[in-house]
């Protein structure tokens, strides 16, 4: 099957899975309302889509990872409501819809953050060993999504530099590819393997922010798009040359899917094209 329509079928899967989820929740109050719609409203899926692959590709059965991969979207949902936020970003929109706090209100909005973020770890928590938690506590804290984000609006303000840029990358988006990658490993204590993955999904979250950069229709707007300090050529080089190294780790990993694995890496690459 062709790539696109793998990626196609898996997100309507993954949206499946989420709706089940948040079936429970009965979303009659305020806040569940507001944390099903940040969650069901058109996202890629990317991550939890890079998670059941490398989850497939060690013979995990999907009672063993769903918990997990419904985390990580969790967790993806929540840092895009705050991203969007006045104090943030400040975007009245997001996927084309309202964003949560301009559909609700930031009180709501902030809380549903809170309310997604806290899930994400309750999930983990119910069914893993404290290594899931205890990492993706430390890929969306301070070391990693919030500190990039941190630096991110500090930067805004004033021109800053490449690798100021790079460091952003892999903080506020890279760092959650990561974890992605890796859990899977956690999952089956497999900790050589999981080094390699966290490497394969580093570089792919980099070159996941760097495309992004590049399909940005407001990149004027942001000082932190990596245009304003390389070509588009060179973000392009980039990216060839972590898909090289990442590669690489992708092979140590000796899974039966790695091909699936590269086809979705060079689809990322592809929608720059
Ligand atoms: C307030 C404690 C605190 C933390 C805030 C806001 C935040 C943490 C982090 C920001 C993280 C962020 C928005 C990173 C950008 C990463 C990125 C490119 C997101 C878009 O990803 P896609 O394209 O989204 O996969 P879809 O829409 O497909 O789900």
């Amino acid at each position: 099957m062709k790539i696109k329509q793998y990626i196609k079928n898996n997100q309507i899967s993954i949206n499946k899975d989420l709706r089940l989820f948040f079936d429970k929740y009965k979303k009659n109050s305020l806040i569940h309302k507001a944390m099903w719609y940040s969650v069901n409203n058109g996202g890629k899926r990317l991550r939890p889509i890079i998670f059941q692959e490398m989850s497939k590709g060690i013979g995990l059965k999907k009672r063993e990872y769903l918990c997990a991969m419904l985390s990580i979207e969790l967790m993806h949902s929540y840092s895009l409501v705050h991203d969007d936020l006045p104090s943030m970003d400040n975007d009245d929109y997001r996927r084309g819809k309202l964003s949560t706090h301009k559909k609700f209100n930031e009180a709501q909005a902030i809380l549903s953050g809170n309310g997604l973020l806290t899930l994400s770890f309750e999930l983990l928590a119910s069914k893993y060993s404290s290594t899931l938690s205890k990492e993706l506590s430390y890929v969306s804290g301070s070391c990693g999504l919030a500190g990039g984000q941190s630096i991110d609006l500090l930067s805004q303000a004033s021109k800053t530099n490449l690798n100021n840029i790079l460091i952003i990358h892999e903080l506020k988006t890279a760092k959650l590819f990561e974890f992605s990658t890796a859990a899977p490993f956690m999952i089956i204590l497999d900790q050589k393997r999981m080094k390699f993955a966290k490497r394969f999904g580093l570089l792919l979250g980099k070159v996941f922010q760097i495309i992004d950069d590049l399909i940005d229709e407001d990149q004027d707007k942001d000082a932190c798009n990596i245009l304003n300090y390389i070509s588009r050529e060179e973000a392009l080089s980039y990216c060839h040359e972590y898909r090289n190294q990442a590669n690489k780790y992708l092979k140590k990993l000796m899974l039966d899917n790695e091909n699936r694995l590269l086809d979705i890496f060079d689809y990322i690459i592809d929608q720059a094209k």
